[in-house]
């Protein structure tokens, strides 16, 4: 049995569509407290983090970057209450758009080496500079590991949270191009929906578990858009050929019985664009497929 803290950061800035904000209520609606507290575990919901609504943020300047301080903000308020959580808490962070990831890792590695499982339709490795789109969502892992924006990228007490070297990413199909050169750049581990094919998810799973194992933290971001977009519709940014239900499932059942994660973040339900909310179920049963004990 766990002690599992949820946070809410109902964050929309870090992209254009409107609806991701209303993602940590999807997913509360879709029961994920009880479904916790139904695998044994003690569950705290900590509420919501303060996410300033768009229309009363005056932009000034030009693209996504207009919106870094207000990003930045919460996201520092996402690493102070997480740092009220007892250490041996898990987090589950409910997004709100990927930026929120900044601070959710950056809170649940509290100071210490973190390996981070990148679970997504894409990278979110751009960089201001490399960025097609402006959007702050398309770069908090860049960011992470101290790239980009310096307002963004040293949240945490010492530099940057997270190592190039311990970071796994996992169902990328969308990049773009110089996002491309940087992950190459830094020889970051890719298993790309190409190498889900070849290789299956066992044997990425084990891949990934090996690589981690011993860490004291290991956090888990689970983007919606993984999914293959007939599987979780209420996506801002669907890219088709993605993860089947099982696929999904499998992947959190083995990093549950491996049972070295520590936190987990659950992003971009986008419930406006979704179907009856299906994605925030689907998110709340890999949570719990994440969460749960081996059964066989
Ligand atoms: N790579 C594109 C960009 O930077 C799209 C990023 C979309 N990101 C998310 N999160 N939905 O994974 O704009
Ligand atoms: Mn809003
Ligand atoms: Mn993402
Ligand atoms: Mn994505």
């Amino acid at each position: 049995m766990k002690r599992i803290g949820i946070l809410g950061v109902p964050m929309d800035l870090g992209q254009g569509r409107r609806g991701v904000d209303m993602g940590p209520s999807a997913l509360r609606y879709a029961r994920l407290q009880e479904v916790l507290e139904g695998l044994g575990h003690s569950v705290l919901d900590y509420g919501d983090v303060d996410v300033p609504v768009v229309e009363s943020l005056r932009p000034s300047g030009g693209g996504g970057l207009v919106y870094l301080e207000a990003i930045r903000k919460a996201c520092l308020e996402t690493i102070e209450t997480l740092g009220q959580m007892s250490p041996e808490t898990f987090p589950v962070v409910l997004g709100g758009d990927h930026s929120i990831a900044m601070g959710s890792v950056t809170g649940a590695s509290r100071g210490e080496r973190v390996g981070v499982i990148w679970v997504d339709a894409h990278a979110d490795f751009n960089t201001p500079q490399t960025s097609p789109s402006g959007n702050i969502h398309g770069m908090p892992l860049a960011h992470l590991c101290g790239l980009g924006d310096p307002r963004l990228a040293n949240l945490g007490a010492e530099g940057p949270t997270v190592r190039f070297e311990d970071v796994a990413l996992i169902g990328i199909r969308s990049l773009d191009p110089g996002e491309v050169a940087v992950l190459r750049e830094h020889g970051m581990s890719v298993y790309s929906m190409k190498e889900i094919d070849r290789l299956r998810i066992p044997e990425v799973a084990a891949a990934v578990l090996e690589r981690f194992q011993g860490f004291s933290r290991v956090h888990v971001s689970l983007d919606a858009d993984v999914l293959d977009p007939e599987v979780a519709p209420g996506v801002g940014t669907p890219v088709p050929g993605g993860l089947t239900y099982r696929e999904a499932h499998l992947l959190m059942e083995l990093f549950a019985d491996a049972g070295i994660v520590t936190s987990l973040d659950l992003v971009e339900v986008n419930p406006i664009l979704d179907r009856e909310n299906r994605t925030a179920r689907i998110m709340v049963e890999l949570a719990s497929s994440l969460l749960g004990k081996k059964i066989y």
